[in-house]
């Protein structure tokens, strides 16, 4: 599925429904934001849509004020808990390690990041 208002074997859209539990730090009239239940870094919160699209470039494509959305979500996200650095990743397609075929962008943050993912 590329774009819906919502789909019913979604784990996010279920999240972002109130179906399924999770840790909501902050919200904006079309986004979620939620702490990563395996977190990789001191800050590690997931940034999605409310609206389903299957991965970053979809989204782009179909709404792209909505990306923007997202973007100044995990913007804000960063300044409320750490210092408002952080790192924003998409992985898009399984092979770059996406699992959840919903976008969402990891914000990582709370210290000094390492690099490179390989
Ligand atoms: P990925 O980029 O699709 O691999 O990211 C999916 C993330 O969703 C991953 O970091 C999981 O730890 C996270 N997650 C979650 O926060 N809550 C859940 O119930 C499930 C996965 I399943």
């Amino acid at each position: 599925m590329t774009s819906t208002t919502e789909s019913t074997d979604c784990l996010f859209c279920q999240i972002v429904a109130g179906e399924v539990p999770a840790d909501v730090v902050a919200t904006s009239e079309r986004s979620v934001a939620f702490r990563d239940i395996d977190p990789k870094a001191p800050v590690h919160v997931l940034v999605v849509p409310r609206d389903h699209h299957g991965d970053i470039a979809q989204l782009a494509a179909a709404d792209p004020e909505l990306l923007s959305d997202v973007v100044a979500l995990a913007d804000e996200v960063a300044g409320d808990l750490a210092d408002g650095q952080f790192r924003l990743v998409f992985n898009s397609g399984p092979r770059a390690g996406q699992s959840v075929f919903h976008v969402h962008g990891h914000v990582l943050a709370g210290t000094s990041l390492g690099w490179t993912p390989a």
